[in-house]
């Protein structure tokens, strides 16, 4: 199946695509999620910690991408604390934060644009997350769905939108999931504005992120475990009964 069919296919609905029966011999697809900048380090370590591995025959491996020197510690802390799952490796651009800046992101991620394409090796899919609005994961991420697509990795973005507060943040980030959306197989935006109006006012920053991070994974379960992939790069198939558009 080349990909414009996997994209017309996943536009009729995930709910269509079959689950491969319980017990028959699991075929494998390798999936590289990616974390880029703060928010997007934050969902990759959401992902892992969630322990796909247990309910797909899929087999995920992670990478984190940052700029600025202590950028990536907190996931060599998830990595310690959790020695069990998947290490997630890690990747600083630059020694200097982009706080902010889109374009020295882009510069930094242009600079190391090879290191980036070899990420994606043996990849039969890379999940991109972000969160849009600020320099490092608005630079990095349509770039990245860039390099994925040149070299035929399906390619799912799911990345979070700022909220209204942030003004300026909130076009900058429509900016980069219109680029999105026509870079990737699939792009997923969730909006921390309509999810902080879920909780009471009272509620910390800190949970809410987390419930939000932890439901994001969870989407990405749903998706990826009703992809019935039997090959690895040959392309996708689905099940017989799933129609395309
Ligand atoms: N859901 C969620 N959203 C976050 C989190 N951290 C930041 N955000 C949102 O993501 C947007 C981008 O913030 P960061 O991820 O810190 O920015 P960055 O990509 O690291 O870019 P710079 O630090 O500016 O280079 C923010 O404007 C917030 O709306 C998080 O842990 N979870
Ligand atoms: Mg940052």
């Amino acid at each position: 199946m080349d990909r414009r069919m996997f994209l017309q296919t996943f536009g009729a609905g995930v709910a269509s695509l079959s689950l491969p029966a319980f017990g028959s011999p699991a075929p494998s697809c390798s999936i590289l999620v990616m974390g880029m900048g703060a928010a997007g380090c934050n969902l990759a370590v959401a992902l892992r910690a969630s322990n796909f591995q247990d309910r797909a025959d899929a087999v995920l491996s992670y990478v984190c991408v940052d700029l600025g020197p202590h950028a990536l510690e907190f996931v060599d802390i998830a990595n310690d604390a959790n020695p069990a799952l998947a290490p997630i490796k890690t990747l600083m651009l630059a020694p200097v934060r982009a706080g902010g800046r889109v374009n020295a992101a882009r510069a930094a991620c242009l600079r190391h644009r090879a290191i980036l394409a070899e990420l994606l090796a043996g990849s039969d899919m890379v999940v991109l997350h972000a969160g849009l609005g600020g320099g490092t994961g608005s630079g990095v991420t349509p770039i990245m769905a860039r390099v994925a697509r040149d070299a035929g990795v399906v390619t799912v973005a799911a990345v979070v939108t700022p909220f209204a507060f942030e003004g300026a943040r909130n076009r900058r980030a429509d900016a980069v999931m219109n680029r999105l959306q026509r870079e990737a197989d699939l792009a997923m935006a969730f909006s921390n504005e309509e999810w902080i109006n879920r909780y009471r006012d009272d509620t910390s920053l800190f949970d809410v992120f987390d419930a939000l991070d932890r439901h994001i994974a969870s989407q990405l379960h749903a998706v990826i475990s009703r992809l019935n992939i039997t090959t690895h790069r040959a392309g996708f198939t689905f099940a017989p009964d799933c129609q395309s558009v």
